[in-house]
């Protein structure tokens, strides 16, 4: 599968088409890719139309995800290693932030470096009525990575993978390394199955410079493959559209954090 994407060269003149654009491929595919973006253009202003930026692990409203001395050896976003499939923030006390917003500062030279995703709504297609049932009754324990914890921000929530949303939409949490017990074949054979489905359907992403990659985060899957250039910088920032729980969280994680 290859990406979308939109060029702000051909769709930038008017910022209201711009967004309304952006929204409609947010809507379809679960994802919008910008690309051909100038320097000194706002992505914390143009992203602010989607949702209201929330504070991250720490206290911060914008992730700089560039690789840490010392942070190689851990699961961890700020390293060159790649990732596994997730959707973030699952192991947040309540709905997990809706969108998940990237742009690139720097992209890596030579291999890898690819943000990677698929839409879980293929997954959730391909279950019976009665695994659907299980994942939205059996609740589980998910908690914060290995380097968040490393760093001070340990959170730990139960709730169900699948949960209804007051809207009528549905969360997906997917976390294939930090759900638990994984003594449970039920979540064994589910994530097993995530893991693949996911090597299969997901396709991967080099976000150019200044290119703005925007995603669902209860709906879309992600990940990113390896890297060696410790130059890259990418910047995330989490969008909540409803009041309260994602900065809640963040509240929680803040007073751990070493400044
Ligand atoms: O480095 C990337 O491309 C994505 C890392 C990631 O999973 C995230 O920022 O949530
Ligand atoms: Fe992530």
């Amino acid at each position: 599968m290859t990406v979308r994407s939109i060029s702000l060269a051909d769709h930038g003149r008017n910022a209201d088409e711009l967004v309304s654009r952006c929204a409609q491929d947010l809507e379809s595919v679960g994802y919008f890719y910008l690309r051909d973006v100038p320097d000194g253009f706002d992505h914390e202003g143009f992203i602010g139309r989607f949702g209201t930026l929330t504070a991250q692990y720490g206290g911060t409203r914008i992730w700089d995800l560039k690789p840490e001395q010392g942070m190689d050896h851990l699961y961890h976003s700020k390293n060159t290693q790649a990732l596994v499939p997730h959707t973030e923030c699952y192991e947040f006390p309540g709905e997990p932030p809706r969108y998940l917003a990237l742009w690139c500062i720097q992209p890596a030279e030579g291999e890898g470096g690819a943000t990677t995703l698929a839409d879980g709504n293929e997954l959730l297609a391909e279950l019976s009525p009665s695994e659907v049932e299980q994942l939205r009754t059996r609740s589980y324990t998910f908690t914060s990575s290995e380097g968040l914890r490393h760093q001070g921000v340990e959170i730990t929530n139960r709730h169900p993978i699948l949960e209804p949303r007051p809207d009528g939409g549905l969360i997906l949490r997917f976390s294939y390394n930090n759900t638990s017990p994984m003594t449970d074949p039920f979540l064994r054979g589910f994530l097993e199955r995530g893991h693949e489905w996911f090597g299969e359907r997901h396709f991967p992403v080099t976000i150019e410079r200044n290119g703005l990659l925007l995603w669902d985060n209860h709906r879309m899957v992600h990940s990113r493959t390896a890297f060696s250039d410790r130059r890259r910088h990418l910047r995330r920032a989490l969008l909540a559209t409803a009041a309260g729980a994602a900065s809640d969280a963040v509240e929680a994680g803040r007073s751990k954090v070493p400044t």
